[in-house]
């Protein structure tokens, strides 16, 4: 037993479920989304009210290497979502990236069978319950916020996190990084996404999350997805396998069972 698991081998996320048995449940992610599956659901599915996003906090983001992706931690819990059909009023907690060692996978969700190199997830708890802590195993404890990345322009606010990958190149490794208003690592159009009920894409995989995926995507360059790919590791400093990058950090879709996906667009 014991805490550990990985994205391959025998701690891969086909064995998960033994150590963590929620992540067997029929309510998993990611999923792959069928567009001509979706539940075209105007009505509720409203635009998501973004509060305190477009301001910079005065305290410094943490940025960290822990081992199974980068995350940065926001410290001040001053941006919220609400509205767009969520089940709460949300606060932003952290954000994180899947990608992989090659333009054809790295995110998580896919779209008719298109993944996507790098997906960011923004992860929220749910304001009534005052802590990530408290919500993560809550049925409405959890949203969080999915983007997708395509390869075009360089993008000059991923470069302002990049630049900041030689101080956290081992797990564990952390670093404080000025803060930026997260509008900026957003796109542009937000009312178009996706919703489905379902969990952390991680052990301990809490049946916890009301997912958002966002239609529109975020661009970044070649080169800076290259720095994701072999700058940061997934091991501790010294360790065996030394300068194993962390390329490759996403789950297999999983079974909708009853599921349905809704959409804020035709
Ligand atoms: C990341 O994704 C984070 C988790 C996060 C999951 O992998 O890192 C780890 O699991 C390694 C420690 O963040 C934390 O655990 C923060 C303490 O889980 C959460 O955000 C819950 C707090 C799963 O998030 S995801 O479903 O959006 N991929
Ligand atoms: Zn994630």
């Amino acid at each position: 037993a014991g805490n550990e698991w990985t994205y391959r081998g025998a701690k891969g996320p086909e064995h998960w479920h033994l150590d963590f048995p929620h992540c067997g449940g029929m309510k998993q992610s990611p999923i792959s989304v069928a567009t001509s599956e979706v539940i075209i659901d105007m009505e509720r599915l409203t635009p998501i009210v973004f509060k305190n996003y477009d301001t910079s906090s005065s305290v410094d983001y943490t940025l960290e290497n822990n081992g199974h992706t980068v995350q940065v931690d926001l410290n001040v819990k001053e941006s919220e979502v609400t509205g767009g059909g969520l089940p709460g009023t949300f606060v932003a907690q952290q954000f994180h990236f899947h990608w992989g060692a090659t333009d054809e996978r790295g995110s998580e969700h896919d779209i008719n069978g298109k993944h996507f190199p790098m997906e960011m997830h923004v992860v929220h708890y749910n304001a009534k319950y005052g802590n990530i802590t408290s919500a993560i195993n809550k049925d409405d404890g959890v949203a969080v916020l999915g983007f997708f990345f395509e390869i075009g322009r360089y993008n000059d606010h991923f470069q302002e996190i990049i630049n900041h990958f030689r101080q956290i190149m081992y797990k564990n490794d952390m670093v404080d990084i000025k803060s930026m208003p997260l509008v900026q690592l957003m796109p542009a159009k937000l009312s178009k996404f996706y919703r489905y009920l379902g969990s952390l894409t991680t052990p301990p995989c809490y049946e916890s999350v009301t997912w958002t995926l966002f239609n529109e995507t975020i661009e970044i360059a070649e080169e800076q997805l290259v720095s994701f790919r072999t700058t940061v590791y997934e091991n501790v400093k010294d360790d065996v396998n030394y300068g194993r990058d962390i390329s490759d950090d996403f789950r297999m879709p999983q079974c909708l069972f009853r599921r349905r996906v809704y959409a804020s667009h035709p």
